[in-house]
């Protein structure tokens, strides 16, 4: 019966994170895998987090039965202020939104709701982005084009490209959009060029579907959403999935959002109802408990503000942590130019090494990366910095 049935090869980045886990030396460094990992190497959680589980442990819910299909109310009122801001009153009247399974689920459901309307789209992503991206868009039936966003030659973003390519989409194309912190590339738009895109989304009459799992390890809270604020500005419909598997330290919870801001009130209603069905008939409800965990500290002055100190602290240790590599960098090869590296953002980095490089890296000082070259900033700390920094040094 299941003869047929291919193998799965696995997702690279986890076979990558389990040949790490058995490497024996016990100078590794583990650059791979998008987690934050903390001073120690850990993945930590949030003091604010952990007293809103205290809370949630003494105040069940009243009723044992099922959110509804888009999620805990309250939560979806508490979790748009914070993706939208102060642009919040411009798109509000004519949102749908609900709440998902993390980035990834408001992604799908975003993807499912567009190939049902928009049958003939396809989609855009920057070249490169997080690999998933491919994956759960050709899962939902949309076909995935790339438009130029790296240029390898000089390791920083090829803007001009990037808008020739967006200059050249059909109507109602839909654009992928990493508002802040690109995965894997690290490489970000200025608000100047932001609002240059949004002009041209907006003059073509393109859908654009910015996806944010690291808002708040840019620049901040505030300054980290600036592309969503100038489109919503802009007047134009958009999708947007938020995540909070990072910024909350909820990654097993599966807490995230996914916003349509449409045209008008009439329209949104219309699309709420279709938000609600795609959910129905992917996996019925949603989880509570982990949305009862961010409202409790969204709906807190006092907890949001240790939310916010301790975001504050982790995107503050990474931009650390980057300078402080570039500048050992320095010291030992002022013959190379890494300052591409120090004018990433976030939580990754492209490198630019080629796999050779990555896989001596690898092999002779057990400095893991993924083979593209990109590297998990966050996987630094002050014991590894210095060897990280000499073995970059010795693969150049
Ligand atoms: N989008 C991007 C760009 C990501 O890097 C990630 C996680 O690594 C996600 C979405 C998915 O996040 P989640 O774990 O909330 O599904
Ligand atoms: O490192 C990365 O880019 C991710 C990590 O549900 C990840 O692929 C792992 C699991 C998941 C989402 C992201």
């Amino acid at each position: 019966m299941f003869e047929h049935v291919d193998a799965y090869a696995g997702d690279p980045i986890f076979s990558l994170v389990e040949q790490f886990m058995k490497d024996p030396r016990e100078d590794k460094v583990n650059l791979t895998i998008g987690f934050y990992f903390d001073e120690d190497g850990k993945v930590p959680n949030f003091s604010s987090v952990d007293k809103a589980k205290v809370w949630a442990a003494d105040n069940p819910p009243a009723s044992p039965v099922y959110l509804p299909m888009d999620g805990l109310p309250d939560y979806r009122v508490a979790v748009k202020s914070l993706a939208f801001g102060d642009a919040l009153p411009l798109v509000d009247s004519r949102l749908a939104s609900t709440q998902s399974l993390g980035g990834s689920g408001a992604l799908k459901v975003g993807a499912d709701l567009l190939k049902r309307y928009f049958p003939d789209s396809e989609l855009w992503v920057s070249d490169p982005t997080w690999e998933n991206h491919h994956s759960i868009f050709k899962g939902a039936g949309v076909k995935v084009n790339t438009y130029r966003y790296y240029n390898p030659q000089t390791k920083m973003l090829d803007f001009s490209g990037m808008l020739e390519d967006l200059n050249q989409l059909p109507e109602k194309a839909i654009v992928l959009l990493h508002p802040c912190c690109h995965n894997p590339t690290g490489i970000d738009l200025t608000n100047e060029q932001w609002q240059q895109v949004v002009d041209v989304v907006k003059q073509r009459n393109l859908l654009a579907f910015f996806d944010m799992a690291y808002q708040g390890f840019g620049f901040g809270l505030n300054e980290d959403t600036q592309a969503i604020k100038l489109m919503a500005e802009s007047g134009q419909p958009f999708l947007l999935a938020q995540s909070f598997s990072k910024i909350f330290s909820l990654y097993s919870e599966r807490v995230g959002a996914l916003y349509v801001v449409c045209e008008s009130p009439e329209t949104a209603e219309t699309v709420q109802g279709q938000l609600k069905f795609t959910v129905r008939t992917n996996y019925s409800t949603p989880p509570s408990f982990g949305a009862r965990l961010v409202n409790h500290v969204l709906a807190s002055d006092a907890l949001t503000d240790e939310w916010k100190t301790e975001l504050e602290a982790m995107r503050e240790r990474m931009h650390i942590m980057r300078q402080q590599l570039v500048a050992k960098l320095g010291e030992l090869r002022p013959d190379v130019d890494f300052s591409y590296l120090a004018a990433q953002v976030g939580m990754f980095s492209y490198t630019g090494f080629s796999p050779e490089q990555i896989k001596r890296l690898k092999d002779e000082f057990g400095v893991y990366l993924i083979a593209s070259g990109r590297m998990c900033v966050a996987g630094l700390n002050t014991r590894n910095l210095d060897a990280t920094a000499k073995a970059f040094a010795a693969v150049c």
